[in-house]
């Protein structure tokens, strides 16, 4: 299966992707974790993410794409993939599309989580407390879901016209969560 999991900052993507993506089989793939681990070893991939991530800007689409392109042509990913967190543009839309084209394949289902704003808000000033990540300050949270529903909600629409898209209430216990994206995947 070939799959996005989408939502707006503090959805659960991260979350929901891990336990989904080991259920199937197939690998998690997500960008902002893959920019953190290259902020903490200190890579120049990470030296340029982290000036765009702690402002809570996105990183620009030719770093992120090629980040992504060389990820999904690894070996693990010829059964499938989750990915968490990309596409997050149009034009990484483009590149997805011309990624799974050269392949023959094409993405069997978007899923998007949806959430309330105040939850979203609780969860990662929450997540502050615990993690102190750098992009979970107030200010920046505010910044993030401002980008998010400037240039990635939109894309969710994109996603309806080609019926893939399936949209999952992302509110509740965890593992209520999970059972409902497990029922739209027939898993
Ligand atoms: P991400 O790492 O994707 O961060 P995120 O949007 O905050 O989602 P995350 O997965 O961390 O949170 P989750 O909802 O699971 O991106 C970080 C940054 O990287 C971006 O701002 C951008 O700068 C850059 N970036 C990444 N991808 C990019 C791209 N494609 N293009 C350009 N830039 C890119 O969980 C949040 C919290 O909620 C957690 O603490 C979790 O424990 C909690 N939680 C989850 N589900 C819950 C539930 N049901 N109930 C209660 N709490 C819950």
């Amino acid at each position: 299966m070939r799959l996005v999991i989408m939502g707006p900052p503090g959805a659960g993507k991260g979350t929901q992707a891990d336990g989904i993506a080991s259920r199937l089989g197939i690998p998690h793939i997500s960008t902002g974790d893959i920019f953190r681990a290259n902020v903490a070893q200190g890579t120049a991939l990470g030296i340029e993410a982290k000036r765009y991530m702690d402002a809570g800007e996105y990183v620009p689409d030719g770093v992120t794409n090629s980040m992504v392109r060389d990820r999904l042509n690894q070996a693990d990913c010829k059964p499938g993939f989750l990915l968490d967190g990309y596409p997050r543009t149009l034009e990484q839309v483009g590149e997805l599309d011309s990624m799974l084209n050269a392949g023959g394949a094409a993405l069997d289902r978007a899923l998007e989580l949806t959430v309330d704003v105040d939850e979203v808000v609780t969860r990662l000033v929450k997540r502050a407390q615990e993690q102190g990540r750098a992009d979970d300050t107030e200010d920046v949270i505010r910044r993030r879901l401002e980008v998010y529903a400037e240039q990635t909600a939109p894309l969710t629409a994109l996603y309806a016209k080609r019926n893939v898209l399936s949209q999952v209430d992302g509110m509740g216990a965890v593992e209520e969560v999970t059972a409902r994206l497990l029922k739209v995947l027939g898993v």
